[in-house]
């Protein structure tokens, strides 16, 4: 029998639920549950409901830790860093944002790190909540090792997602947020799930030959977007994000996970600006000429990055999120049986 539509706000109850049932502790469980069904209310499958199994793996190995506190250390600059101690990246998040919003209002641009942190989740969550806070914001975090550098034929780079957010008065902010690889490596794993073969020019197989197998791909490697520019766009957020803020590269983090069916423990680097700061004293008020700007590209038939979310997003918030038969049928049994479930 097919399911009613449940409103966000008790989706995100019923996963919140099933988090503090496998121990986690509520900042992070509420946390956790927000971003999950942000990703889900938004139509994007690779980052919502189908997450929750592979944190709960992830907890049940005991590579993350599921009491464990945030802590901010602010020596007044523009470095924030959050110590997540090894707990999930998005409650290190919600504790540092105003922060960062306050120093980069006061400074220009401010940058928050979360260190020790294990990340799943989509980073648009990140700057459009920045951006609904009238900043510019820039948020990149590596991955674990699944993409094979441009000309290579081995896993190296990881899927490492960056993100952009800017604010724009009364509606929703521009904003873009993907991996660097072709794809993210959880639409291979759903690809693989639904037994459907992966477009061409998305993966290589361990042989380093083109697949489009996802279960031979996830054993090989995907391959970054745009060849050489998404290659080295990757590496860069590898440096940024890895290497400078003293946390772990894609290599590293596949490295002492052993393996990739848990989510990845590494690093993520936010930076925040503020346009009427940076745009003192020069011509044209920045935010009117971003309007101008977007007028232009919607002129012309093109759509703007988020557009299709938003507009799931209106969907589901007049007539509630709609799951599949299949989807419920996890969701109960996640509930039910908790950690055991995984
Ligand atoms: P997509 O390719 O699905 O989308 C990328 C972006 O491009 C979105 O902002 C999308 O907007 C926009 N877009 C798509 N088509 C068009 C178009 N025709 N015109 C204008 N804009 C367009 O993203 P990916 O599969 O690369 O990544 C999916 C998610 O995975 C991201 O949220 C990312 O953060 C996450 N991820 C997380 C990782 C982690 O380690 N935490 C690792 C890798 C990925 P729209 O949504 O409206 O379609
Ligand atoms: O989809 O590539 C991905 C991904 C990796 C870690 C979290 N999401």
């Amino acid at each position: 029998m097919t399911q009613a539509p449940i409103t966000s706000l008790d989706l995100t109850i019923r996963v919140a639920d099933i988090f503090r049932g496998a121990g986690v502790d509520d900042v992070q469980a509420d946390a956790l549950a927000r971003v999950i069904v942000a990703a889900e209310r938004d139509a994007c499958k690779s980052h919502g409901l189908y997450r929750i199994a592979g944190c709960l793996r992830t907890i049940r190995a005991g590579k993350v830790a599921p009491q464990a506190v945030p802590v901010l250390a602010d020596d007044g600059s523009g470095i924030l860093r959050i110590d997540a101690k090894g707990g999930f990246s998005c409650a290190g998040f919600e504790l540092g944002a105003p922060v960062l919003a306050e120093r980069a209002r006061a400074l220009g641009v401010a940058t928050l790190v979360i260190n020790d942190c294990t990340h799943f989740s989509a980073l648009w969550p990140e700057v459009e909540a920045l951006a609904s806070m009238g900043l510019a914001a820039l948020a990149m975090c590596p991955s674990y090792a699944t993409v094979a550098p441009t000309g290579g034929t081995q896993a190296l780079l990881g899927t490492n997602p960056i993100a952009f957010g800017w604010p724009r008065p009364d509606q929703y902010p521009y904003v873009f947020d993907f991996a660097t690889s072709v794809a993210a490596r959880g639409e291979v794993e759903l690809h693989g799930r639904a037994g459907t073969p992966l477009p061409e020019g998305w993966a290589i197989d361990a042989e380093g030959q083109p697949t489009t197998d996802p279960d031979r791909a996830l054993e090989g490697a995907m391959l970054p977007f745009g060849g050489h520019k998404g290659s080295a766009i990757s590496t860069m957020i590898e440096l940024l994000a890895g290497a400078m803020i003293g946390d772990l590269t894609s290599p590293e983090a596949r490295d002492s996970l052993g393996g990739m069916w848990l989510l990845p423990r590494h690093g993520e680097l936010i930076l925040a600006f503020s346009p009427e700061r940076f745009a003192a004293g020069r011509p044209g008020d920045p935010f009117s000429r971003a309007e101008g700007l977007f007028e232009a590209i919607l002129g012309q038939g093109a759509r703007l990055p988020s557009q299709r979310r938003f507009a799931a997003r209106a969907v589901s918030e007049a007539e509630g999120i709609r799951l599949s038969d299949t989807e419920w049928e996890e969701l109960e049994r996640l509930q039910a049986l908790g950690l055991d479930a995984v």
